[in-house]
């Protein structure tokens, strides 16, 4: 029996339990995540970086082998940039790179981090001089952006304290808000700001965007084109993650994510590899039929020390792939009326069964109509690209 035969007869077995199987099938073809530049170069740790010679080294490299990975997956047609590291002198050249390779750019990545002005903050520097510098920063992107019709700008900051008494913690507060403020300002209506929030690191005491909650008051502050973005690494251990999804859902505040997994703190291992089940749970929310999700932007945020980068990429779609698939058979209205009726039981097992159901065959038959490698990775192995 060819392979092909074989997932024929898998599939047809699975419509047994899975009546609805071709419209998730076909749901599961128009996923679209965003791979991040900088995720294609080799990352290290505090101690080492062990590259193997393979890694681009610089953005054009890495557009092509973002590429690869949208080719192998028809699901990754978008590429963010990280300025200064994807600074170029001419960007017209990198618009033709991308058009010759099939991919466009997405988000585009600040950077106020790097710079040793920026020892003791950016936007919430003490140094009016640094806080100016991080708003020309933000302008400048903002400015990149609207070359490749991007409609993302995309915010972290590093920007903390490390000891008691170190800033102030009601200044910093006023300072960031009139720093966003001034780049939302600058923003064409089609691009939207995404504030992304971290519990702490690299700063070690108190972190200025240290919540959702703080993430999402700035962006109510600032307006409707000001959102949240959700990296699942940036939290506390425990934290109920799919929570704060359904949380900023219900608020039309949800702007992206940064995808990824995370053991101890903010690992930005493989998504899916530490914990399946909470990815899996995060998309029961975001498949919620009550909300409008057109508009979360889905982006990886990794860094691969150990794996190679475009192999770690398509094995991060492939799980991302196997958790959304996977929201799609979760029964909905047993899922309300056992709620309802205090079922616990029967609620979760509700979710469970659909977490346990094997969904390989819903993937693979997904990639075969779209004339797909079934494997991407063994394809990438074998040199077929
Ligand atoms: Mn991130």
């Amino acid at each position: 029996m060819s392979k092909i035969d074989m997932l024929k007869e898998d599939y047809k077995h699975l419509r047994n339990s899975v009546p609805d199987i071709d419209e998730i099938t076909e749901k599961l073809m128009s996923l679209e995540i965003e791979t991040p530049s900088w995720g294609y170069g080799r990352g290290g740790t505090r101690f080492a970086t062990f590259t193997d010679g393979t890694e681009p080294t610089d953005v054009f490299g890495r557009l092509e082998e973002a590429a690869k990975v949208h080719k192998l997956t028809d699901i990754a047609p978008l590429v963010a940039l990280h300025i200064p590291w994807d600074k170029v002198d001419d960007y017209t050249k990198l618009q033709d790179k991308a058009d010759e390779l099939g991919i466009r750019i997405g988000a585009i990545n600040p950077n106020t981090f790097e710079d040793s002005i920026y020892k003791y903050g950016s936007i919430t520097g003490s140094d009016p001089a640094v806080r100016k510098k991080s708003v020309e920063h933000m302008l400048e992107c903002i400015e990149i952006g609207k070359l490749f019709g991007s409609t993302i700008l995309s915010l972290w900051f590093a920007d903390g304290t490390n000891y008691p008494g170190q800033g102030d913690f009601r200044d910093r507060k006023i300072w960031m808000q009139e720093c966003l403020s001034q780049a939302y300002k600058a923003m064409p209506d089609n691009m939207r700001m995404l504030i992304e929030y971290k519990f702490f690191e690299p700063a070690f005491y108190s972190t200025d965007l240290f919540s959702f909650g703080v993430a999402l008051d700035q962006a109510k502050k600032l307006g409707e084109k000001a959102q949240v973005l959700v990296d699942l690494g940036h939290h506390p251990r425990g934290t109920n993650i799919p929570h704060i999804v359904a949380y900023l859902l219900d608020e039309g505040k949800l702007g992206g994510f940064h995808l990824n997994d995370a053991k101890y703190a903010d690992d930005d291992l493989t998504a899916g590899s530490i914990d399946p089940y909470q990815l899996f749970l995060i998309y029961v929310e975001l498949t919620d039929p009550r909300d409008d999700t057109s508009q979360v932007a889905y982006m990886i945020d990794q860094s691969h020390c150990v794996k190679n980068p475009t192999e770690a990429m398509i094995q991060t779609l492939e799980n991302l792939q196997h958790a959304y698939a996977k929201s799609l058979l979760v029964d909905r209205e047993k899922l309300k009326a056992a709620q309802k009726s205090n079922d616990v039981i029967v609620a979760e097992e509700t979710l469970i069964k659909a977490f346990r159901t094997d969904v390989t065959p819903i993937i693979k038959m997904a990639r075969h109509k779209k004339g797909l490698p079934l494997s991407p990775l063994e394809a990438l192995r074998a040199g077929e690209i």
